[in-house]
């Protein structure tokens, strides 16, 4: 598929979910490196830009994406030479796949310790790194119950039914607003992310920070499972994370509201630390407080303000 197909995939969202958008961007660039035989380092490297580019207008919210292309052009420069920097991309962006999928395989093995037998967990939309930690709790031999919410307008809930009953867990579908109703029956809250901020709020699915509200109030641990390429440098500068509004008609038909109805769709919300137990990411457990730490060591971006 060419980068102007992925791209129009992921704006149609027939390619979802924070982490495997930035696998399957990392992936478009590799095949564009690799298309182009030339020998001309700046054709290349334009080609690439523009490919780059293309790829991150596709959807505005989750940072892996950005993390995801800003790794795959890690240590190119305009000025090396055309194999050198093709190389460069393929080998990045390999790598950029492949510990993508190694970090949810760790997360599930490291967040199954917070499920316990006869745990009845919740969780929202669809997220495979949230997935991997109750999946996983179920392999080790926890016995769970899971409710899974709706998560509309997209209904990725049905999406995580199948998830799990494939696994071997049967669900409890809910529609979104019973949530809070349920909360009384849920031991844990397991989410995904999108977006991690430099202070350590929560960027995900539209309706998580209810459901974090709810936990918070009824004592119920709010757990999320995110790989470090979820947490964002761009934050760390002040930058303010921009929520994806999509149109109304995945809300709503026209014909069925009256003329003149303003339909919104906002697609995420943000959840405040306060309300996160716990991140469970591929290089351990660590408190919403921890984000710039992951952001400076996991991600190497220091720190540095341009002052003039
Ligand atoms: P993983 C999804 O967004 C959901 O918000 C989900 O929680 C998040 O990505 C993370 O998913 P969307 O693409 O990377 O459905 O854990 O809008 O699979």
């Amino acid at each position: 598929m060419s980068i102007d197909d992925i791209a129009a995939s992921i704006r149609s969202m027939e390619i979802r979910g924070a982490a495997e958008i930035a696998r399957r961007a990392a992936e478009a660039l590799r095949e564009e490196a690799e298309a182009y035989r030339g020998a001309d380092a700046h054709e290349l490297w334009t080609r690439m830009q523009k490919g780059k580019a293309t790829l991150l207008a596709s959807r505005p919210t989750a940072v892996s994406l950005w993390n995801g292309v800003q790794s795959v052009f890690k240590g190119t420069s305009p000025e090396m030479e055309a194999e050198v920097l093709r190389r460069t991309i393929v080998s990045n962006a390999d790598t950029f796949i492949r510990r993508s999928k190694e970090a949810v395989d760790i997360i599930g093995r490291i967040g199954s310790k917070r499920i316990r037998d006869g745990d009845r967990v919740l969780t929202h939309c669809n997220s495979k790194a949230a997935l991997s930690v109750i999946i996983q709790a179920h392999k080790d031999g926890k016995r769970i119950e899971a409710f899974v919410t709706e998560s509309r307008p997209w209904r990725q809930g049905l999406l995580t039914a199948r998830d799990l009953a494939e696994a071997g867990i049967r669900p409890n579908l809910i529609v979104d607003s019973a949530a809070r109703w349920l909360m009384k029956d849920v031991d844990v809250v397991v989410v995904g992310a999108d977006t991690i901020c430099s202070n350590g709020a929560l960027i995900n699915k539209i309706g998580t920070s209810q459901i974090a509200l709810a936990a918070h109030e009824a004592r119920v641990p709010f757990l999320v499972a995110a790989e470090t390429f979820k947490f964002s440098p761009k934050t760390m500068y002040g930058e303010l994370v921009e929520i994806e509004e999509r149109g109304s008609s995945e809300v709503v038909r026209l014909d069925e509201v009256p003329e003149g109805t303003r339909v919104l769709n906002p697609v995420f919300d943000a959840t405040p630390p306060e309300y996160i137990d716990a991140i469970i990411t591929e290089v351990g457990v660590v408190p919403p407080s921890a984000a710039y730490e992951i952001i400076v060591k996991e991600l190497g971006h220091e720190f540095i303000f341009e002052r003039n």
